[in-house]
């Protein structure tokens, strides 16, 4: 079987990779059958940077990961890739920070990972890059004479070409992406974005199958919606705990209900709007006091970029006066966790939880919420309500679909959520269950490896040009080796 080798921003420990679950457990599966490559960044900050990259072998596996330096992580990680990538494609330009060395940065970020890779390819090798952090990649590699089948998969949302165009950079960005073979979105929104783009940006054509022809060759263009390991999560979800149990049965006793959110702490992922509709729910219905509270986990990430820590300090303020004018000596109504909590644990409070609030302002696809409907008793579930915003949404029509921007919508729909009768509440479960199924992390991998297997190979130097020197995602956190690599 061909080699794969993996790209992404961090690289995921394998050793550690079945404790965290999804997406890290799926592409080490998929790397410990093939035998591979992961490569990327060990999260660490050196002034001098090594000439090859640190090896390490687990297995048929070769792990291959070098440090940045300071002004690589302030330029690259900190800079182009979470100042001016991640809220632009957000559609949220008021959080863009842009700084014309930060493209600089990016690419030379670039160029010393596809230094440092190459040496380690072989002809046959699928390679798979991961992210906005690695668009450039591709036409790195190339550049260095790479011949291998390259694919892309972008797990956050492509943005509308008006939206796109604001970036200074935004036609050398696209251009770039076209020296992949396969180009993967999360969504058939997504790829329609990138579709206007190349249209009306005039860069490629369209075939009728659907593909872009490109300089000669031509590139698969598709929506692979990301998935979970829907029975181990399930699993995980039935063996509670046993504070989760207790904290639960005590519950159940006062015949209280829960409403759960899990998000990392990111301005994408609608929190202080969440915050306030449950204020308004309350608001609204006083009945509901001493019946109902909220837990929300939102543990930090990405504290080096400035908007986080605005965004840390409303939310405890939100926190703060929810509680200051709704507690009282024995209940709590917000209970607001600014750090991470175990992958068992969050599975059986999943479990635990009546409403799962899942309503980011815009999210490629939203893993939590396949998360909470995979952890519900069938029996029994609890209500997902989900924003029309989260590529998720594309696909799971049955959850309580929400605006974000809508509080007091929001608030009735949570309101509705906590009073579905048990009947309702299966059926939609079911149909919820069964999508996730179908569209779970093998799936998603099998899919996108298929498409790359079958791709045409470029011809090997088609990039004669010399290097240029110009110019998976936030695993700072050990918690989070199970989301975008
Ligand atoms: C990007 C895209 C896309 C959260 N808190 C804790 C914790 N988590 C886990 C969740 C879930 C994951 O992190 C978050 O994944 P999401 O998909 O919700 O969001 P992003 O991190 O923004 O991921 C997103 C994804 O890539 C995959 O393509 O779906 O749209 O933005 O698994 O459970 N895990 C633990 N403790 C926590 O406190 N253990």
């Amino acid at each position: 079987m061909t080699r794969l080798v993996i790209v992404s921003n961090r690289v995921a420990d394998l050793t550690k990779a079945t404790q965290s679950g999804g997406l890290a457990v799926g592409l080490a599966d998929a790397l410990r059958k093939r035998g591979g490559v992961w490569f990327g960044w060990n999260g660490e900050q050196h002034d001098t940077l090594p000439e090859s990259a640190h090896a390490k072998r687990v297995g048929n596996v070769q792990m291959l990961s070098a440090p940045l330096t300071p002004e690589d992580y302030a330029q690259y990680y900190v800079g182009f890739a979470n100042s001016v990538l991640w809220p632009l494609f957000h559609y949220r330009l008021d959080h863009v920070e842009y700084e014309p060395e930060f493209f600089d940065g990016y690419c030379r970020v670039n160029n010393y990972f596809a230094d440092l890779l190459v040496p380690h390819l072989e002809p046959d090798d699928l390679v798979w890059v991961h992210d906005y952090h690695l668009i450039p990649m591709a036409d790195c590699l190339r550049r260095r004479g790479c011949g291998q089948r390259l694919g892309f998969f972008l797990h956050i949302p492509f943005p509308p070409h008006d939206l796109l165009s604001a970036s200074p950079n935004h036609e050398r960005l696209v251009e770039m992406l076209l020296h992949y073979d396969v180009i993967g979105f999360q969504t058939a929104a997504d790829v329609s974005n990138f579709r206007h783009y190349v249209e009306d940006w005039n860069v490629a054509t369209i075939a009728d199958d659907g593909t872009l022809q490109f300089d000669g060759r031509s590139i698969v263009l598709k929506a692979y919606p990301i998935g979970i390991d829907v029975e181990t999560f399930r699993t995980m979800s039935a063996a509670a705990p046993e504070d989760v149990r207790i904290d639960t049965d005590r519950r159940e006793l006062l015949r209280r209900k829960q409403i759960i959110g899990v998000d990392r702490l990111d301005y994408s992922k609608g929190l202080p709007e969440r915050f306030r509709a449950f204020e308004r729910l309350l608001a609204h219905h006083p009945e509901l006091e001493r019946v109902v509270s909220f837990l929300q986990i939102a543990p930090s990430t990405r504290e080096d970029v400035d908007a986080y820590a605005d965004l840390r300090a409303e939310l405890e303020g939100l926190a703060g006066s929810i509680n200051g004018r709704h507690s009282d000596f024995n209940w709590t109504p917000l209970r607001y966790i600014n750090r991470p909590v175990s992958r068992e644990k969050l599975a059986a409070l999943f479990r635990a939880s009546h409403v799962g609030l899942v309503t980011p302002l815009r999210d490629g696809m939203n893993l939590v919420a396949k998360e909470f409907v995979a952890a519900q008793d069938a029996e029994d579930p609890g209500v997902l309500v989900l924003s029309q915003f989260a590529g998720a949404a594309e696909d799971l029509a049955e959850a309580l679909i929400i605006n974000p921007y809508d509080e007091d919508g929001m608030a009735d729909a949570i309101h509705a959520a906590l009073h579905m009768p048990r009947d309702e509440r299966r059926e939609r479960h079911a149909a919820l269950l069964k999508r996730i199924r179908e569209h779970d992390a093998a799936a998603w991998l099998a899919s996108f490896m298929a498409d790359l297997d079958s791709a045409g190979r470029c011809p090997p130097g088609r990039h004669p040009e010399t290097v240029s020197t110009a110019g998976f995602n936030d695993l700072t956190n050990p918690a989070f080796t199970e989301t975008s690599p």
